[in-house]
């Protein structure tokens, strides 16, 4: 077996012993850190997460926290969507874009305080962008990595189990809401959200020295539901079309083509980064767009890609293949297919993969 050599810039997660203990079998690096990807039964994990409850370490989704005078106003600099309105204790999914109007990241962004902004990331340095941004508008806002370490647990039993920890008062909490808790003397946010659309709710652990108390708390009270150690699932993930920043996306992608235009308020003004780029990327229409891909042949080999694969229509390049999996619900293979406008959803395409051209049809997003 080949394995990845540590070093401080391969960070563990405060549940990182917790998952070993589970019997982890995988990892993938998000962030510089750790990030299960399997505990040995695919299928399992899978039909836990539909059916049940399922525990995940999610630390990969570090934060980046905005503090002092003017982080409201770098907060909105950054976002192309607008941000005065929210509330302390609200969320909201944000596209992060360069200058280009190119996707650079697709953070939660939640409002800690007035003068606090949490961005939970994905997998791209916004550390380095918040800090350069902050240093050329010469802003009053000090940029830093809290305490604070996610913990998913998701499925459609997280809520019962969620009130049985924390109170009937989960219940009323709103998409990407949440609420400072304090579990058996643990500090943490309880939030509704998560990387599925199973429903459920992250923790996000204020004391990383408490990581293994957490884990084992939540083991506890959730064996009435049958809870076990799980992982984003990339079945049931690219079942609900939700997407994978650094997957489906490439140096050129806009929230435009993947389906995160209703993210983007083209109404906003001022200094926003991306904003002229984008209202232009609109006016134009953007060239390419997502939607899924259903191979024809049931036997394709359904194991995750290391590269795009080249989609051919009538012999010509219409864009590429981001992703595969098999999909326990649909049984076939599947993925998200970046096209060009030349191609619909019912076209028929042809995939470039490692087994030679295999043909697929293309669909509509979300495929459940
Ligand atoms: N939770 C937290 N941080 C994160 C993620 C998370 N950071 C990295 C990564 N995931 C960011 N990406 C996503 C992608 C999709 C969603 C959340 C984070 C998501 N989308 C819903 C959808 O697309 O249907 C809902 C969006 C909405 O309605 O606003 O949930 O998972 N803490």
């Amino acid at each position: 077996m080949i394995s990845i050599s540590p070093s401080a810039r391969t960070l563990r997660s405060p549940y990182y012993q917790s998952t070993i203990d589970d019997g982890v079998a995988s990892f993938t690096l998000y962030n510089s850190m750790f990030l299960p990807t399997s505990f040995g039964n695919p299928e399992a994990e899978y039909w836990r997460l539909i059916n049940g409850v399922s525990l995940w370490d999610v630390a990969v989704q570090r934060q980046v926290q905005l503090k002092g005078r003017d982080a409201a106003k770098l907060a909105q600099i950054l976002c192309p969507r607008n941000i005065s309105n929210m509330r302390i204790g609200q969320g909201k999914y944000i596209p992060l874009c360069n200058h280009s109007g190119v996707l650079i990241n697709d953070p939660v962004l939640l409002k800690i305080d007035e003068d606090c902004f949490w961005f939970s990331i994905a997998d791209s340095d916004v550390w380095l962008w918040a800090r350069t941004i902050n240093d050329e508008r010469q802003l009053d806002v000090e940029i830093s990595e809290p305490s604070a370490a996610p913990l998913a647990i998701q499925g459609p039993k997280a809520e019962m189990l969620v009130a049985d920890i924390c109170g009937e008062w989960v219940k009323d909490l709103k998409f990407f809401w949440f609420k400072h808790f304090e579990i058996d003397g643990i500090p943490i946010l309880v939030a509704r959200s998560g990387y599925s659309k199973q429903g459920g709710f992250e923790f996000y652990l204020l004391d990383k020295t408490k990581g293994t108390k957490l884990w084992n708390y939540i083991k506890e009270a959730g064996k009435k539901y049958d809870i076990s150690a799980g992982c984003p699932n990339l079945s049931e993930r690219v079942e609900s079309g939700l997407l994978s920043f650094g997957g489906d996306t490439d140096h050129l992608t806009n929230p435009f083509e993947i389906r995160l235009g209703d993210y983007v308020d083209l109404s906003l003004e001022g200094d926003i980064i991306g904003l002229s780029a984008l209202k232009k990327i609109h006016q134009e229409g953007p060239k390419r767009y997502q939607l899924g891909a259903v191979f024809e042949d049931e036997t394709s080999n359904s194991s995750p890609i290391f590269e795009w694969m080249p989609i051919t229509h009538k012999e010509k390049q219409v864009g590429s293949l981001t992703n595969r999996t098999w999909s326990y619900k649909l049984e076939r293979v599947i993925g998200f297919a970046l096209v060009s406008r030349e191609v619909v959803a019912g076209d028929h395409i042809m995939i470039e993969t490692e087994a030679g051209l295999k043909e697929a049809k293309l669909v509509d997003l979300p495929f459940v």
